[in-house]
């Protein structure tokens, strides 16, 4: 049932200024009234008023009305603006429970926006996405998803798709009609390449994006002794990892984080490849040999002043990776085109060579692009869907091309929620905050 009144605590419940009680629902406004001096409700105004358990006053608050479909939910809604105590939160949360309310479930809200239609599945899934950004470029894409950037990048394809199966449908059912275009496997197949080409694009644009959003998974290798903890402390700006002289210091992988002006790198250090009869150290070469596996970017350390056959190895073994060959010690030696000095925080180079290379995939974030792995994920099923057809295309006969054709449009479909999976929705909304 969505029309019950539901409410929750929209604040973190910390100790602050002023947290927000907020509600949705038919009874919203009666509610409101119930506990407060209010008598007559404005829409769309910010009223002053006092809350009463009974003859108590309880709190002294500022209150928003939405009347919907004006809302977020497209109900009735209220904000309590209250102050921030975690005890007098709790107090009003309780007050509106007892006058009727139901506790909202995780991302209760936004799912009623979603289900009144007010916004769709990828809009949604980008207001918590925004809630969770840790960086500019996180925050930045989940802003345009909510400013409904998915639909923009899916109405061209998904109306030309709809326009012809239309007309195919058209065809079958009357073929007796002159004044319909003809359609025929010759004149449908140059659009089925078009839209697998294209939508190839969509999910290779959102592959390499989701690589910049995320964090780009990076390792430091090396042999032991050039530098790699060193590189990591300067790069996160923290002595994280133990630096000494002695050749194999590190042995187990030691993780950073760090933000560069557009990027994000997840900073693995590792243990020194070399040939080891050390058994500790041996464990920790072969972890290095693993986080190398499953790097997207190798950082290839060079001790300038003292390259060897070692060093040669480890280039060939890198060889063909998404790669940068970096000369540490650059105070001692230069050499090589990128040089740093991990001792003296000297890393610019480095820094700015990265975000070089990464420059095409971060200006992604100005075009309109999939989102997240159930969006991709359900565009390379529509591709597929249409690829399949296409192989034994001629064969085909028109009505089986338009239901496969209506198969891939689904997939798009379903990207924007427009058709859904209950339990799939809720499993979704569930992962939202409370009183979102
Ligand atoms: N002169 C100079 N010394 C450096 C520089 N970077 C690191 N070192 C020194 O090189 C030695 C080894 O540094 P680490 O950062 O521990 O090297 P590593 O590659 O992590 O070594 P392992 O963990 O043993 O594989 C230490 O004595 C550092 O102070 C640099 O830029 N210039
Ligand atoms: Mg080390």
């Amino acid at each position: 049932m969505l029309s019950d009144t539901i409410v929750a605590i929209s604040t973190a419940l910390k100790e602050g200024a002023i947290s927000i009680v907020r509600m949705s629902g038919d009874d919203s406004f009666e509610i409101l009234k119930s506990v407060s001096d209010i008598k007559e409700i404005e829409p769309n105004t910010i009223k002053f008023t006092h809350i009463y358990d009974g003859e108590e006053m309880i709190d002294e608050v500022l209150v928003s009305f939405f009347k919907g479909p004006k809302s977020y939910t497209r109900e009735d809604m209220v904000e309590i603006n209250c102050h921030g105590g975690i005890y007098v939160t709790r107090l009003i949360l309780n007050l509106l429970l007892a006058k009727g309310c139901r506790l909202a479930e995780a991302g209760e809200f936004t799912k009623r926006a979603y289900l009144n239609g007010r916004i769709d599945l990828s809009e949604a899934e980008s207001a918590n996405d925004l809630i969770r950004a840790t960086s500019r470029i996180q925050a930045k894409s989940a802003i345009k998803g909510i400013d409904g950037s998915i639909e923009k990048l899916l109405t061209p394809i998904m109306d030309e798709m709809k326009d012809v199966i239309s007309m195919i449908e058209v065809n079958i059912d009357y073929p007796e009609y002159e004044d319909v275009k003809e359609m025929t496997n010759v004149n449908v197949r140059p659009y089925v390449e078009k839209w697998i080409m294209d939508m190839g694009e969509m999910v290779d644009k959102a592959e390499r994006f989701r690589v910049i959003k995320d964090g780009i998974k990076t390792v430091i290798i090396g042999k032991p002794n050039v530098g790699k903890s060193s590189l990591l402390n300067a790069l996160i700006e923290k002595d994280k990892a133990i630096v000494t002289e002695i050749a194999g210091t590190t042995r187990d992988l030691v993780e950073g984080r760090v933000n560069l002006k557009n990027i994000t790198l997840n900073l693995i250090d590792t243990a020194g490849i070399r040939e080891s009869e050390d058994r500790i150290e041996k464990i920790g070469i072969e972890k290095s040999r693993q986080a190398l596996e499953e790097a997207e970017l190798v950082i290839l350390v060079i001790d300038a002043s003292n390259e060897d056959e070692e060093d040669a190895e480890l280039l060939r073994m890198t060889e063909g990776r998404n790669r940068i060959v970096v000369y540490n010690k650059s105070d001692l030696v230069k050499r090589g085109d990128i040089n740093v000095s991990a001792l003296n925080n000297d890393v610019s180079m480095l820094v700015e060579h990265i975000e070089d290379m990464y420059k095409d995939d971060v200006s992604l974030v100005d075009e309109d692009i999939l989102n997240n792995e159930r969006q991709i994920s359900l565009m390379k099923q529509a591709r597929n869907e249409l690829e399949e057809m296409l192989k034994h295309f001629d064969d085909t006969s028109l009505d089986v091309i338009m239901l496969n054709l209506e198969e891939s449009y689904h997939y798009l479909c379903e990207i924007l929620g427009k058709e859904y999976q209950e339990d799939l929705i809720d499993h979704m909304f569930r992962n939202f905050c409370l009183g979102k």
